[in-house]
């Protein structure tokens, strides 16, 4: 026993008040934040770094936020697709994206929390390496949006100019919900809703030239089995449709086929990404650059305006 008790209970471990905001003298520097980038924090990071942006878009509840998630995930386990994982400066938000799915979360079915409407444009953050040449590094900026502003856009395609996720896009992933499709009920709807919003982004003005799209058609384990040849034909069907509607209008237009999270874990977590990985990290021409419109140089004194350091 000392000189004076002390009640354990009086002694707060939080006393600190993290308020303050740490001098110049405080022997610690703050961790920067790795939850999802906002407009501003992808802009600084484009500033410091190259990206390819890819804007991933879709009705709600089609499975947007777990595709992404997903590809980070299979990172967590080993190299994935030929890419190793090199850095993700938005792990908490992977994280935050991927709690549900996993057994911590006490939930005995894995789930994706719905992204608010409210919610502004946030973007994941992933470099790769490509195994064969782990020193060079890709960044992806990939975006996260609420299914419902995408509806907006299909309802008045010129909406599509304000996201910026889509003027500045490298790749446009359009996601159709496989769950919907196999329902006849809803199949026709989900179909006709596709062929909307890829319709308001080709009249919109806001789809850069150079941007290419992909449509994905995501939870593929639904499909699986012999009940499901009729579905597996519409899909086909719906995918020679928006081929023969669409390709004409954007600069590429691929289809592609996914499982992000089979809840049955009979096909593997982000099977069929990779081919998307491929496409991302593939290289392109760099963007053709207007000619400056130079004044015609008549004079001697003209020409010696333009040298270097005149
Ligand atoms: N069976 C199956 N379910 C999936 C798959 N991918 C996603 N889901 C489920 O689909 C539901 C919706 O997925 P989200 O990723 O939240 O969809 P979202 O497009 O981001 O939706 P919003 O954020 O509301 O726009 C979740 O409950 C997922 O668990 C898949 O590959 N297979
Ligand atoms: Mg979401």
């Amino acid at each position: 026993m000392t000189d004076v008790d002390i009640d354990p209970s009086d002694i707060d471990a939080f006393d600190d008040d993290v308020s303050v905001p740490p001098t110049a003298e405080d022997d610690w520097e703050p961790l920067a934040s790795t939850r999802l980038f906002d407009g501003v924090g992808a802009d600084a990071f484009l500033r410091r770094a190259p990206a390819t942006i890819v804007a991933i878009v879709g009705e709600r509840g089609s499975g947007k936020t777990t595709l992404v998630s997903t590809i980070y995930e299979r990172f967590l386990r080993e190299p994935f697709g030929g890419y190793l994982f090199a850095l993700s400066r938005t792990l908490t938000g992977f994280e935050q994206r991927l709690f549900t799915s996993r057994l911590a979360s006490g939930r005995a079915v894995p789930a994706t929390p719905r992204t608010s409407a409210q919610d502004p444009l946030h973007f994941f953050h992933l470099a790769l390496a490509r195994d064969s040449n782990p020193s060079v590094h890709f960044n992806l900026l990939l975006s996260e949006r609420a299914g419902e502003l995408y509806r907006l856009v299909r309802d008045n395609p010129a909406r599509a100019l304000d996201l910026p996720e889509i003027t500045k896009a490298d790749h446009i992933v359009v996601v159709i919900d496989g769950r919907r499709l196999i329902d006849p009920k809803s199949a026709a709807e989900a179909a006709a809703e596709t062929r909307g919003l890829l319709r308001a982004l080709a009249d919109s003005g806001a789809v850069p030239t150079t941007a290419c799209v992909q449509v994905v058609a995501t939870k593929m384990d639904l499909f699986a089995g012999r009940g499901k040849t009729k579905s597996r034909a519409a899909l086909k069907e719906l995918q020679d449709a928006l081929t023969k509607a669409f390709a004409a209008r954007f600069a590429s237009f691929q289809h592609f086929e996914v499982t992000a999270r089979d809840p049955k874990a009979k096909v593997s977590v982000g099977s069929g990404t990779e081919r998307l990985l491929n496409l991302w990290t593939a290289d392109r021409p760099p963007p053709a650059r207007p000619k400056p419109d130079l004044p015609v140089l008549t004079t001697q004194f003209d020409r010696l305006r333009l040298k270097p350091g005149a």
